[in-house]
C-alpha cells in the first residue's frame, strides 16, 4: 500500500463512521450525532477561564471554531492511523473503536439525550471498523479505487440524508405560523434622542441580526411551538403546564430591555437591546403560588442547560421579568430561544436568560446549581454598572474638536451620570441621551478640545444609587468585569 492509499483508507474510515452516526442520530435525536455530542461534552467540561477566552477570542464563532478544530484533529488522527496500518489493520481498527466509545461516553454524559441516543455512536463504531477493515483488505488490489469511490459516494449520500432527516422537525414553519405577536401593552416608543448613532454609538434598539449571541448549544435546539410545554413546579401551590397557545392568548406585554453577558470584557461587545414581547414571569409564578422557602427559580432549557435566578428578584413588581416569545416585532429567532426564553432586566444572562426554556422549578440555592456555577462562575450575578467608549475607535486618527460617544448601563437602576477625562486630567460630565428606562443602556456624548497628538480618554458611569464604577480592572470571572474603559487615539 502506498502512503497515499494508507492515509485515504484512514480518512474514509473515519468519514464513513461519522456520517453513519450522523444518519442514525437524525432518527433517534440529532444532538446525538457523535461529532456534536463529543463537542457538546467538550463545551460542558469547559471551565470559566476557557469559556471566557473562547467568547473573547472567537465571539459568536466559538462553536464553528470548535467544530473546525475537532475536524482537524480527527482528520490528523485518521491519517496517522491509516499510515500506521500499512502492515496490519490493527491501529485503524483501534482508532475506530476508541472514537466510537468516545461518542458513546459523550452521549451518555449529555443530560438531554435519551438512552436511544447511544445508537448513533454505536453505529459509528461498527461502520468505522467494518469500512476501515474492508478498505484495508481491498486497497492492495487496484489501489482500492472502486471500493474508495463506493464508500465516498455512500458517505456523501448518507451525510445528506442525515442532514435532511435531522431537519424534518420543521421549526422554521412553526415559527412562521406563529404570526403576529402584537402586545396588548406595547413598550413606550423609543425617542429619537435616545442614541447618538450618527456620531458612533450603536442604534438604541439592536437589529435582531446584530444582537449578540452567547450559548453552549453546538446545534441550535429545534422545538416547534406546537410541541412546547413549560412546566412550573417545585415549591408551588399548584403545578402548571403551559402550552405556547396558553401564553400567546394572554395579554402580551412589550418591554425594552438591554441584555448583557457576564463574559463581556471592559469595552466589549456582548450587550444588546431589544423590544421583548411576552408574558410577565411574575404573573405566572403568582398563579403557581410560590411557597415560602423557595429562594431560587431554577430554569432548564430543552438542551439541559440551566440557570438559577433569585426568586425575590423575579417576583419584584417593577423588575419586568418576562417569559419572552418575541423580539423586535417577530417571534424569537431560533438562535435566541424560539419558542420561549426568559429575560430578567438587571441580571447577567447566565443566571436568568434561559433560551428554549421548558422547565421552571421553584427551589432553593442550596438544592440545585445552575450550569455555570460548577465551572467557576458566581451564584448571584447582578449586572455591574459599566460604560464603554464607542467613538473614536482605539488607535484612530481624528481631527479636532473630538466628539467622544458611547454607552453606559446600570440595569435596572439606570445611569445618572457619565464622566470622561483625557490624559488623567479633570473629569468632564458627558451629555446623556434621553433615558428609555433603568433597564436599558444609555448613550452619552462629550466634545473635547484636544491638542494635536496622542491622547488617552477614560470613561466612568455613576448609577442612580450613587455608585460610581471603580477604576480597578477585574476580569469577568466570576461575576463580571469592572474597570474604566479607556482608548488611545491621535488628533491630527
Ligand atoms: N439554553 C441556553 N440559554 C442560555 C444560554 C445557554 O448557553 N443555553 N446562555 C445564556 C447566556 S450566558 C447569555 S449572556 C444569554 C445570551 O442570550 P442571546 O444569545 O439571546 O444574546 O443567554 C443565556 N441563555
Ligand atoms: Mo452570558
Amino acid at each position: 500500500m502506498t502512503r497515499w492509499t494508507a492515509a485515504l483508507v484512514g480518512l474514509l474510515g473515519v468519514a464513513a463512521a461519522l456520517v453513519a452516526g450522523h444518519l442514525v442520530a437524525a432518527l433517534v435525536g440529532p444532538p446525538a450525532s457523535p461529532l456534536l455530542a463529543v463537542g457538546s461534552t467538550a463545551i460542558d467540561l469547559t471551565p470559566a477561564w476557557l469559556k471566557d477566552f473562547a467568547v473573547r477570542t472567537f465571539g459568536t464563532y466559538d462553536k464553528l471554531v470548535l467544530l473546525l478544530g475537532m475536524a482537524v484533529v480527527l482528520a490528523a488522527a485518521a491519517v496517522a492511523a491509516g499510515l500506521l496500518s500499512r502492515r496490519s489493520a490493527l491501529p485503524g481498527t483501534v482508532l475506530a473503536v476508541v472514537l466510537g466509545l468516545l461518542g458513546v461516553a459523550a452521549v451518555l454524559y449529555r443530560p438531554d439525550l435519551g438512552q436511544l441516543g447511544v445508537l448513533a455512536p454505536v453505529a459509528s463504531l461498527v461502520v468505522g471498523v467494518v469500512v476501515f477493515r474492508s478498505l484495508h483488505a481491498r486497497a492492495p488490489e487496484d489501489g482500492g479505487r472502486r471500493a474508495f469511490l463506493a464508500i465516498a459516494g455512500a458517505s456523501v449520500v448518507a451525510g445528506l440524508a442525515g442532514q435532511l432527516l435531522g431537519r424534518r422537525v420543521d421549526v422554521e414553519a412553526s415559527r412562521r405560523a406563529v404570526g403576529d405577536l402584537t402586545p396588548a401593552r406595547p413598550a413606550p416608543a423609543v425617542p429619537a434622542g435616545a442614541d447618538f448613532a450618527a456620531e458612533g454609538t450603536p442604534s438604541f434598539i439592536t437589529p435582531t441580526r446584530d444582537f449578540y449571541r452567547v450559548d453552549v448549544a453546538l446545534s441550535v435546539p429545534r422545538v416547534r411551538a406546537e410541541d412546547w410545554v413549560l412546566r412550573v413546579h417545585g415549591l408551588v401551590d399548584r403545578e402548571l403546564n403551559l402550552r405556547y397557545e396558553d401564553l400567546r392568548r394572554r395579554d402580551l406585554v412589550e418591554r425594552t430591555v438591554t441584555m448583557t453577558c457576564v463574559s463581556n470584557e471592559v469595552g466589549g461587545p456582548y450587550i444588546s437591546t431589544a423590544n421583548f414581547v411576552g408574558v410577565p414571569l411574575r404573573d405566572v409564578l403568582l398563579e403557581a403560588g410560590v411557597r415560602p422557602g423557595a429562594d431560587q427559580l431554577f430554569s432548564t432549557s430543552v438542551d439541559g442547560w440551566t440557570a438559577g435566578s433569585p426568586v425575590d428578584v423575579v417576583l419584584e413588581e417593577d423588575r419586568g421579568a418576562l417569559i419572552a416569545l418575541g423580539m423586535n416585532g417577530e417571534p424569537l429567532p431560533l438562535e435566541h430561544g424560539f419558542p420561549a426564553r426568559l429575560v430578567v432586566p438587571g441580571l447577567y444572562g447566565y443566571v436568568s436568560a434561559t433560551k428554549w426554556v421548558t422547565d421552571l422549578e421553584l427551589t432553593t440555592f442550596a438544592a440545585r446549581r445552575g450550569y455555570w456555577l460548577d465551572r467557576g462562575w458566581a451564584q448571584r450575578a447582578p449586572i455591574k454598572t459599566m460604560s464603554r467608549i464607542d467613538s473614536p475607535k482605539g488607535l484612530a486618527t481624528v481631527s479636532g474638536p473630538v466628539v467622544v460617544t458611547g454607552v453606559a448601563w446600570a440595569q435596572p437602576t439606570g445611569v445618572a451620570k457619565v464622566e470622561v477625562r483625557a490624559d488623567g486630567g479633570p473629569w468632564r460630565t458627558a451629555r446623556l441621551a434621553d433615558e428609555v428606562s433603568g433597564s436599558t443602556w444609555r448613550m452619552w456624548r462629550v466634545e473635547l478640545d484636544l491638542a494635536p497628538g496622542g491622547h488617552t480618554v477614560e470613561v466612568r458611569a455613576t448609577d442612580r444609587s450613587g455608585f460610581t464604577q471603580p477604576q480597578a480592572r477585574v476580569a469577568p470571572v466570576p461575576d463580571g468585569a469592572t474597570g474604566w474603559h479607556s482608548i488611545f487615539f491621535t488628533v491630527s
